[in-house]
C-alpha cells in the first residue's frame, strides 16, 4: 500500500509538472497562489450566508460533516455511525441503541456515500442516507434536526459500499456489497469461493410520508465484487446500474488476480422487474439476523430492534431483469448522466473513460444479442451497449458528475486531475489539477436529474504540503472550482475531517428555511422529562437511581443530593428548558464513565454515573450557556454502600 501511494504520488507529481502552464504551481512552494478575483468568488463576508450545503462523508470518522460552499466553512459534524462526546451521540442512554448490531454494540464504522432524497427526480431536501462499510448499514439523517434518525443493518452484506444510492422518487435506498461472502454465513473453506459466495445486493424502501426504512428484498448475485452504483433516471429510470471487479472470483493476492479478465461488468438491474415479482409473491424468505434502530423526535430516544430474515431474490428466477454490461476491467465509478441516458464506468486501469448508452442497452436486450451468460445472466455485447469513448489523456479514472449543462468531470486519480468533457461528441473541454491524487468529486444535485452546477468540489487523498504540517498525518484536502464559465477555475481549497469520499450538495434556500431551531417543550415525550421545574426530584429503587432534572439559564435543578451511595447506578435525566435557538446546556459528572451530555432546547437526555468513591463530587454545564454559566453547577454526596444517608435534594427554594 505504502508503495502503491509512493508511486501514485510520483505520477502526481510528474502530471503537475506537466501542467503547470495552467496553474503556475509547479515548484511546490507557491502552490494554488490565486489571483484576487477568484479569492474573492469563494469569499463571504462576515455574516453573510453561503450559497449551498455539502454533506460530507465522514469516511473513518463514520460521520458526516457539513460545509457552506463556496466558502469551506465548516458547520457541522453531523454523528451517525461513531460515539461522537461532542454532543453525547452514542454515551448518552437514548442513543445507545442507534449503534446496536447484531453483533452487539459497534461504535464506528466506514462511511463513504450521502446521497440526498429526490422526488421526480430532483433533490427534495428531506433526508440524507449514507452508508456504514464495515458492519454493514444504512443510516437516514433527518435534514431539519440534522439528526441521524434510523440505521438499519444489512444481513449478508460485508463491505456495504456500492451503497447508499437512491431511486428518483426515494423509493429505495440501495446497497450493494463490496465482498461477496457465504449466504448464509458459514464455515467453509475460503479456496471455494468461486461459485458458492454471493453478492447481496440490498433494496431498502423508504416510506414516503416519515422515511422509515425496510430492508424489502436481497437480490443474490454471484460472488464478485460490486463496487459502486447508481439509479437510472428519465427514461431509465427503474433500473439501477453497479460496478463490479473480480469478476475472476478471486480470493487472494486480489491485485494481481483479480485483473485478470479483460473487462468486468457493469451489472444493470431492473429493479422495477423485480418489485413486481416479489409483489407477486416471489422470493424466497430466509432467517437473518439484523438490527432497526429507530430515533424518535418527541421522545428523543432511540430503540433498537432485531430483525430476524430476510427476502431473497434469485436473479435467474426474474427474466429480463438483470443483465451484464462488459466494462474495461476494473471498473471504479458508475454514474449515469441527468438524463439517464448514458451509463458512465471507468476502468481504474485505463486512460479512456467507457460511456454506455441505456437506449442502445435496451436495443440489444429487445434484439436478445447475447455474448453468453454468467451464472445465469446474460451479457450484452460491448460493441452493442457502448455510447463512446473519452480519450481522455488521463490516468486512473475514478468517478464522474454532471454539471446539467451537457458536461461531464471525471476525476483522475493517478494523474492528479479534474477533466471536464462533452456529453455526446467525447471531446475533453478542460483539465485542471487537484492536489492531489483526487477520489471523489460533487458538483451541488450532481447525482439527479437537476443539478446545480456552478461549483465543483475535488476531495483529495494526499494533502502533504498544500498546510502546515502537524505530523504523520494531514487532513485531507478539498478543493472547490467555479465552473460557471468554460474553463474550470479552482478558487480555495480547505482541510476536510475523517476522509470524504463522496460528498452531497443542496442550495441553501431548498434546506435553510425548514432547519429545526429547537424542540418545543410541549412536544416532549420522554418517559422521565421534567416539563415543569417544580416536577424535579430523586427517586430510588433499589440500587438505581432517578434524577429528574432540569436546566435553564443559570441553574440545575435540584442542585445539591444526598444519599447516593457506592454501588448505586445514578440516572441523570436532563431536560433542558430554554425555549430559544441555539441555547443548549451541557452536563458531565466527575468521573463518569462515559461523556457529556450536550442538551438541545426542550430536549432530554440521559447519564449514567456509577459513583466509584466516598465523597462529595460536582457536576457542572459544559457549554458556555449565560453570564453566570460558570456557576452552572451542582454537588452529588456519596456515602459508603450501606450507610443510611437519607435521600434528599434541594430545588432551589
Ligand atoms: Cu471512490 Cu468509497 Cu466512492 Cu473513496 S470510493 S474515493
Ligand atoms: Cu448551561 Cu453553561
Amino acid at each position: 500500500m505504502k508503495k502503491y501511494k509512493y508511486i501514485m504520488m510520483l505520477l502526481g507529481i510528474t502530471a503537475l509538472i506537466g501542467s503547470c502552464g495552467n496553474q503556475g504551481n509547479g515548484n511546490g512552494s507557491s502552490n494554488g497562489a490565486l489571483s484576487s478575483s477568484a479569492a474573492e468568488k469563494a469569499y463571504v463576508a462576515p455574516g453573510e450566508h453561503d450559497e449551498f450545503y455539502a454533506f460530507m462523508s465522514g469516511g473513518y470518522s463514520g460521520n458526516i460533516t457539513v460545509y457552506g460552499l463556496p466558502s469551506g466553512r465548516m458547520f457541522k459534524e453531523i454523528p451517525v455511525f461513531s460515539q461522537f462526546p461532542t454532543s453525547g451521540y452514542g454515551y448518552s442512554e437514548e442513543t445507545k441503541p442507534m449503534l446496536n448490531t447484531s453483533y452487539g454494540f459497534v461504535p464506528w464504522d466506514d462511511s463513504h456515500h450521502p446521497d440526498i432524497s429526490q422526488s421526480k427526480g430532483e433533490l427534495d431536501g428531506r433526508w440524507i442516507f449514507i452508508n456504514g462499510n464495515n458492519t454493514p448499514r444504512i443510516a437516514r439523517v433527518s435534514l431539519s434536526t440534522f439528526e441521524t434518525e434510523e440505521i438499519i443493518e444489512l444481513p449478508n452484506s460485508a463491505g456495504n459500499h456500492s451503497s447508499s444510492f437512491i431511486t428518483e422518487n426515494t423509493e429505495y435506498v440501495v446497497a450493494g456489497t463490496r465482498f461477496s461472502v457465504p449466504v448464509p454465513q458459514r464455515d467453509m473453506p475460503i479456496n471455494e469461493y468461486k461459485g458458492n459466495f454471493k453478492g447481496a445486493l440490498s433494496f431498502i424502501s423508504v416510506d414516503p410520508e416519515n422515511g422509515g426504512l425496510d430492508l424489502k428484498f436481497q437480490l443474490l448475485m454471484p460472488g464478485f465484487n460490486y463496487d459502486l452504483s447508481h439509479p437510472g433516471r428519465g427514461k431509465s429510470h427503474g433500473w439501477f446500474f453497479f460496478t463490479t471487479y473480480n469478476t475472476e472470483e478471486a480470493n487472494s493476492l486480489m491485485e494481481v488476480n483479480s485483473s485478470q479478465n479483460d473487462k468486468d461488468f457493469i451489472a444493470a438491474i431492473n429493479w422495477k422487474k423485480i418489485e413486481e415479482y416479489v409483489n407477486n409473491g416471489g422470493g424466497t424468505t430466509v432467517p437473518a439476523e439484523y438490527a432497526h434502530n429507530v430515533y424518535d423526535e418527541h421522545t428523543h430516544t432511540a430503540t433498537s430492534t432485531i430483525k430476524k430474515e430476510v427476502l431473497t431474490v434469485d436473479p435467474t428466477k426474474v427474466p429480463g431483469a438483470v443483465f451484464f454490461l462488459p466494462t474495461p476491467k476494473s471498473p471504479h465509478g458508475c454514474d449515469v448522466d441527468p438524463s439517464g441516458q448514458y451509463i458512465i464506468g471507468n476502468g481504474k486501469l485505463s486512460a479512456d473513460l467507457t460511456v454506455h448508452s441505456f437506449d442502445n442497452m435496451i436495443a440489444a436486450i429487445e434484439g436478445k444479442k447475447f455474448d453468453g451468460e454468467a451464472y445465469g445472466i446474460p451479457i450484452l455485447k460491448f460493441e452493442d451497449v457502448l455510447a463512446g469513448v473519452v480519450k481522455s489523456g488521463g490516468l486512473g479514472p475514478l468517478h464522474t458528475e454532471f454539471d446539467g449543462q451537457g458536461n461531464a468531470y471525471t476525476t483522475f486519480f493517478i494523474s492528479s486531475e479534474v477533466v471536464k468533457w462533452k456529453l455526446g461528441t467525447w471531446e475533453v473541454l478542460d483539465r485542471q489539477p487537484t492536489f492531489y491524487s483526487v477520489g471523489h468529486l460533487m458538483i451541488p444535485g450532481g447525482n439527479s436529474a437537476k443539478p446545480f452546477g456552478k461549483y465543483v468540489v475535488a476531495m483529495n487523498k494526499i494533502t502533504k504540503d498544500r498546510y502546515l504540517p502537524v505530523g504523520p498525518e494531514m487532513e485531507h484536502s478539498a478543493q472547490i472550482y467555479d465552473i460557471s464559465g468554460d474553463k474550470m477555475e479552482l478558487i480555495y481549497d480547505f482541510p476536510t475531517h475523517g476522509e470524504p469520499h463522496y460528498a452531497a450538495g443542496i442550495p441553501a434556500d431548498l434546506l435553510a428555511p425548514k432547519a429545526k431551531k429547537i424542540y418545543r417543550l410541549t412536544e416532549n415525550e420522554h418517559p422521565y422529562a421534567v416539563l415543569n421545574p417544580a416536577d424535579a426530584r430523586v427517586e430510588r429503587d433499589g440500587n438505581v437511581v432517578h434524577v429528574y432534572m432540569s436546566t435553564i439559564r443559570s441553574h440545575f435543578t435540584p442542585d445539591n443530593i444526598e444519599g447516593i451511595k457506592v454501588g448505586d447506578k445514578v440516572y441523570f435525566h436532563i431536560t433542558n428548558h430554554e425555549q430559544d435557538f441555539d441555547v443548549p446546556h451541557g452536563f458531565a459528572m466527575i468521573g463518569q464513565n462515559t461523556s457529556e451530555l450536550l442538551i438541545m432546547p426542550g430536549q432530554t437526555k440521559t447519564s449514567l454515573w456509577e459513583p466509584k468513591k466516598p465523597g462529595v463530587w460536582p457536576f457542572y454545564c459544559t457549554d458556555f450557556c449565560s453570564a453566570l454559566h460558570q456557576e452552572m453547577q451542582g454537588y452529588v454526596r456519596v456515602s459508603p454502600s450501606g450507610s443510611d444517608v437519607p435521600l434528599t435534594y434541594t430545588l432551589g427554594e
